[in-house]
């Protein structure tokens, strides 16, 4: 028998409106995201970013999901269109696409706070009790219920949720924040050159995920006076919750790995690095991040594909994969791959070698080509006899984006390629 508290907090998710911020343009991705947005970046093999915080609201029990696109939207839309729209709306549950259409005024969204501000008669007529504003920008799994309990139980007007990181990590890149014994938060600076530190470790400080939960008249009160308010640039991290923390009951909610207690698998993949890394760690023996979880599934929409094929075994031409991931309608054919993640309709022919690289969707991989450390985009086609990844300087001669770290990242508009839908 369920306890009264788990029936108190699916009430909670039950009168809980989400919406989700996919409109950014993710620039530290570079080519990556030239045509399309942040959160519609393929991630693990057969997923996008955004998949992570809608699979968290359903895994969750909220069911009443508006995603607001701005910026390059069109495969965002596309994948929102066909993959999620299969909610039952006679239940009350529906994914709305809330693209910026000038809905209040000439403008398009200004800013985070501003793409809520014109959709507030929408969430109005859904009449939700509580409003859960995420990022459509990071890769994790969280019950937004434990959230949810903690904003109430709190009293909060606001809620954050915030995850420790280590400083240079933070350093002009998040929110970071200082709480009092009780997690209310006293402090809040948008992305500070120099973040303050843990009182109980140095080398942390306190970062917002971009994730608020909100009573809902409260955010209404506060977006129309920011809109109201011309020095403003109607940003949450930026403006709104700066306002609100002498006045307002802000607490902070820290995220954690609910079974072990301690600090949860949270990735930005803001950058290229961090984008390679987070999809190498996948590959690991037993990686931070179950995808293979059945208590916590991460939905996607996928075409229906033949599984991947591995052919040849003549001499020195093996069709073969170690240490890798490998998604349907792949061919691997007389080439060897290692320590890579292929996503779905991958060729690789004859004598090809791939290792340690994230190949995305329908890329097709000539003959005798050498393939390492590389992140090669959708749609690529590589000739025959290409190395990528083997001489960093001939790379970035080719026009192809060598990273701090060694990653090559390879797209068809580098290749002067025209790219099929
Ligand atoms: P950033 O992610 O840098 O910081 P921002 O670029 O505003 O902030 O993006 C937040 C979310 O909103 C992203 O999911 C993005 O795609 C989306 N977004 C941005 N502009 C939008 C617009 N005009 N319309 C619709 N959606 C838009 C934020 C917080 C920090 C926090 C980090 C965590 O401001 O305090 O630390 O998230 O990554
Ligand atoms: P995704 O790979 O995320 O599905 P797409 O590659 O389809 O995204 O890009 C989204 C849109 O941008 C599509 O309309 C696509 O045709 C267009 N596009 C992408 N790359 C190019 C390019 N190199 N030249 C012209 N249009 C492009």
């Amino acid at each position: 028998m369920l306890d009264k508290n788990q029936r108190f907090i699916s009430r909670m998710t039950r009168d809980t409106y989400a919406l989700i911020l996919a409109g950014g343009k993710g620039s530290r991705l570079h080519e990556l995201t030239e045509w399309r947005a942040k959160p519609s970046v393929y991630f693990g093999g057969k997923f996008r970013i955004i998949d992570f915080p809608l699979s968290n609201c359903l895994n969750s029990g909220i069911k009443k999901i508006g995603v607001a696109t701005q910026y390059k939207a069109h495969s965002l839309i596309q994948h929102l269109v066909r993959g999620w729209s299969h909610l039952n709306v006679n239940m009350g549950e529906f994914v709305d696409v809330l693209p910026a259409s000038q809905r209040t005024s000439e403008a398009w969204y200004k800013g985070t706070a501003d793409a809520i501000f014109q959709n507030i008669d929408i969430i109005r007529s859904v009449a939700p009790k509580y409003v859960l504003v995420l990022s459509g920008d990071h890769i994790y799994k969280m019950d937004y219920g434990e959230m949810l309990a903690y904003h109430v139980e709190s009293g909060a007007d606001m809620t954050v949720s915030c995850i420790e990181v280590p400083i240079e990590e933070a350093a002009g890149a998040y929110g970071v924040m200082t709480v009092d014994e009780d997690w209310r938060i006293r402090k809040f600076d948008e992305k500070p050159p120099h973040p303050t530190p843990l009182p109980s470790d140095p080398t942390q400080t306190l970062a917002s995920m971009g994730n608020y939960v909100f009573n809902t008249e409260f955010l209404f009160d506060q977006l129309v006076k920011d809109a109201n308010n011309d020095s403003s640039e109607h940003d949450f991290g930026k403006n709104i919750i700066p306002s609100l923390i002498e006045s307002c009951k802000v607490y902070a909610f820290p995220f954690r790995d609910q079974d072990s207690g301690k600090r949860a698998y949270w990735r930005d993949v803001g950058t290229l690095d961090a984008f390679w890394e987070a999809n190498m760690e996948l590959i690991s023996v037993v990686p931070e991040l179950n995808l293979y979880d059945d208590r916590w599934p991460i939905m996607t929409y996928q075409v229906q594909q033949p599984p991947a094929k591995f052919v040849l075994e003549d001499g020195d031409r093996v069709g073969m994969a170690t240490s890798s991931m490998v998604s349907g309608g792949c061919v691997i054919s007389g080439a060897r791959i290692r320590g890579s993640l292929l996503f779905s309709e991958v060729t690789v022919s004859d004598y090809s070698q791939v290792e340690d690289s994230v190949i995305l969707p329908s890329v097709n991989i000539g003959k005798r080509c050498h393939i390492r450390k590389a992140i090669i985009d959708r749609g690529v086609d590589i000739p025959d006899g290409t190395q990528i990844g083997i001489d960093k300087a001939a790379d970035e001669a080719r026009g192809f984006r060598v990273t701090s770290k060694g990653v090559t990242l390879v797209t068809a508009g580098m290749l002067g390629q025209q790219l099929k839908c």
